[in-house]
């Protein structure tokens, strides 16, 4: 049984400035399956190697795989699609798998849009391939195709099956990554011009960001042994030359005891590495007192999702959090020496160039050492989405990437959006240029400062911040010019739109906060599903592992951990 499993050659001009990154996905799946006795798995890495449709060709003639699979988050699903039609040409007889969020949810239209594309495997990854790659290995693919869990095909006959999701994986610690699998000679971070890797430590979220996908897609929170998980950063540090790592979770402090033995086992180990995550403003407000043992673990940037400057907004993203909490964390990291970074998300319909400035002056009161102006992305499988109905316009799902305006706000052009937004850039890291980086007292944090700057600045020669060059803006003068090429004839379709809704698709929790009235009853579907909502018993439980104002202690995270264990319960939750 050969696989090959492929990341598309997609490019936009967002996080990528910082350098290349290796794919995640890739080491986990290719682990999972080799501990499952599936050894025979190359990786080809188009998206880091530029790799055109024919050079990806040869490599698949040379290698005659059984099974293909592809990845894709929304904005590279045409070219996910794209290479999985050249691998059907060039291996028909081969299976094609496409995995990532965007299939989870848009299944529909993709195995219509793309007919070629076998199956698509929904959600948490390890178990369904595995599961998928027996099935066709034993001969039974495709008939008995419907009893492999979390996958969507299409049946031949005009209709597409989801069978019933696999329930995410309990022991967690049977994910262990296969970093060997990657070639590490590009995998550069900038700032600080050494290999760079994005390990898991937690997988999901039990917070519900209306604007956000990530809690509905792993739909449940897990915790990996930190102290493996450490061994896996060992074997990065020592085996591939790895000097800085961001986690690749969404969520990775709220399990405050499992986060403070993962930074004590890296302290223990002492290993020459800094690293880097995403977390949440309440959850650097509750560990004020640990952060100089987070700084001592190696933990020297944190990017914050402040998300706004106006507690209206904040409170429509169901964040859970305050305008004075974002400023206060922010003082906190800085007095800890860890870098600040702030992101703000813009480009809603209600978005003026007086908002957009608003934020910028919030960036100067909270003086973040970063600060991030996302464009609003309207995911078609988020909350947010049902409430914006005929105001997202723009179904291009390549240009859904965080730095194209998708929105178009009432009170002006997207191409304003985009020049208001690249002011606000313009003057904060002109201000920390002079004013801030070489400054800072402690080197480490100035190397680093000085090293992020050194990637802006040469994003910005080569114009692929924020596609700047691809849309040809040059500045204020050259707005009129701006044209960001929507392919217009790309829509949503109404299978896809409801699949969200999918009865099988259930959340360990669901949105904690009120949401407005006309999205109500769908929305309690959309993360949960059917009548077979979690029981509010269980909600509260979830709230005080995740949500609210109220933190859990230690020995009650234990006890909810615990409980989310016990089998009984979780089969429940999970629908089995
Ligand atoms: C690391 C990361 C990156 C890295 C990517 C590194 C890489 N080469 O893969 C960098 C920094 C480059 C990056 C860039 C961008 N990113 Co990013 N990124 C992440 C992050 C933080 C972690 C992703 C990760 O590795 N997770 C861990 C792995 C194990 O999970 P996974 O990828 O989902 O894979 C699992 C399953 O999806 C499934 N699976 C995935 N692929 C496949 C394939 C097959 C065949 C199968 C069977 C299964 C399968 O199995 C895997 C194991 O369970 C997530 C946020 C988050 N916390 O998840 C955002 C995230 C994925 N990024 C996102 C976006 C939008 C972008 C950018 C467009 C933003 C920008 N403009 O910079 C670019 C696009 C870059 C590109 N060219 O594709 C969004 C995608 C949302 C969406 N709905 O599509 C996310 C979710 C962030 C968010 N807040 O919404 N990103
Ligand atoms: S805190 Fe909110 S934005 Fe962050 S991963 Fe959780 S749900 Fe998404």
């Amino acid at each position: 049984m050969r696989i090959v499993l492929i990341h598309p050659n997609y490019h936009s001009g967002g996080a990528e400035i910082a350098g290349n990154w290796p794919p995640a996905w890739v080491a986990y799946l290719s682990g999972f399956l080799k501990a499952e006795g599936f050894t025979d798995i190359t990786f080809i890495d188009a998206m880091t190697h530029h790799l055109t449709h024919d050079q990806v060709r040869e490599r698949l003639v040379a290698l005659q795989p059984d099974v293909i699979g592809a990845t894709a988050i929304t904005p590279a699903i045409y070219e996910a699609e794209s290479i999985l039609k050249v691998a059907k040409e060039t291996c028909p007889g081969a299976v094609t798998v496409l995995g990532g969020i965007h299939g989870t949810f848009m299944y529909p239209q993709v195995l219509a849009e793309a007919p070629w594309i076998d199956v698509v495997v929904r959600g948490e990854g390890e178990q369904v391939l595995t599961d998928l790659v027996r099935c066709i290995d034993e001969g039974r693919w495709p008939a008995e195709r419907e009893k492999v869990k979390g996958i969507a095909f299409a049946d031949g006959n005009g209709k597409v099956v989801a069978t019933p999701a696999c329930p995410p994986i309990k022991d967690v610690d049977r994910i262990v990554a296969d970093w060997g699998i990657l070639d590490w000679s590009k995998y550069v971070y900038i700032p600080m011009n050494t290999k760079v890797a994005i390990p898991n430590l937690a997988r999901g979220c039990p917070f519900t960001c209306s604007f956000c996908s990530q809690w509905k897609f792993w739909r449940d929170y897990r915790v990996r042994d930190p102290r493996k998980v450490v061994d896996e950063i060992e074997d990065l540090v020592r085996n591939h030359g790895v000097g800085f790592f961001i986690l690749a979770d969404e969520e990775p402090t709220i399990h405050k005891k499992k986060f403070v033995e993962f930074c004590e086992a890296l302290i223990e180990r002492n290993l020459p590495v800094l690293w880097g995550i995403n977390t949440r403003v309440t959850d650097i407000l509750r560990d004020e007192a640990l952060l100089p043992l987070y700084r001592k673990a190696g933990l020297i940037h944190i990017s914050l999702g402040t998300e706004a400057a106006a507690q209206l907004k904040l409170d429509r993203f169901n964040k859970e959090t305050t305008v004075a909490q974002n400023k206060k964390a922010i003082q906190l990291l800085r007095q800890n020496g860890i870098v600040a970074e702030a992101q703000f998300i813009v480009g809603l319909e209600n978005e003026t160039p007086e908002t957009l400035e608003e934020t910028y002056r919030m960036a100067l009161d909270w003086n973040p050492d970063m600060a991030n102006w996302a464009m609003y992305t309207p995911w078609p499988f988020n909350d947010l989405f049902k409430e914006l109905g005929d105001k997202v316009e723009v179904f291009d799902f390549s240009k859904y990437n965080f730095v194209t305006p998708i929105m178009k706000p009432d009170a002006m052009d997207r191409a304003t959006l985009l020049d208001r937004t690249m002011h606000n850039y313009r003057r904060f890291y002109l201000r920390k240029t002079f004013l801030g980086y070489p400054w800072i007292r402690d080197k480490v944090k100035r190397k680093y400062m000085l090293g992020c700057l050194w990637a802006f600045a040469k994003s910005g020669f080569q114009r692929t911040f924020y596609d700047l060059g691809k849309v040809g803006y040059w500045g204020p003068q050259s707005k009129k010019n701006v044209d960001f090429h929507f392919d217009e004839s790309r829509t949503l379709t109404t299978e896809a739109a409801r699949a969200p809704h999918n009865a099988m698709w259930k959340t360990m929790h669901r949105p904690k906060v009120k949401l407005p009235a006309a999205n109500a009853a769908a929305d309690a579907r959309a993360c949960g599903g059917g009548t077979e909502q979690m029981e509010e018993s269980r909600a509260a439980d979830v709230r005080a592992c995740g949500g609210g104002s109220d933190q859990l202690t230690e020995a009650q995270m234990d006890a909810v951990t615990a409980a989310q264990r016990a089998p009984r319960e979780r089969a429940s939750l999970q629908g089995d």
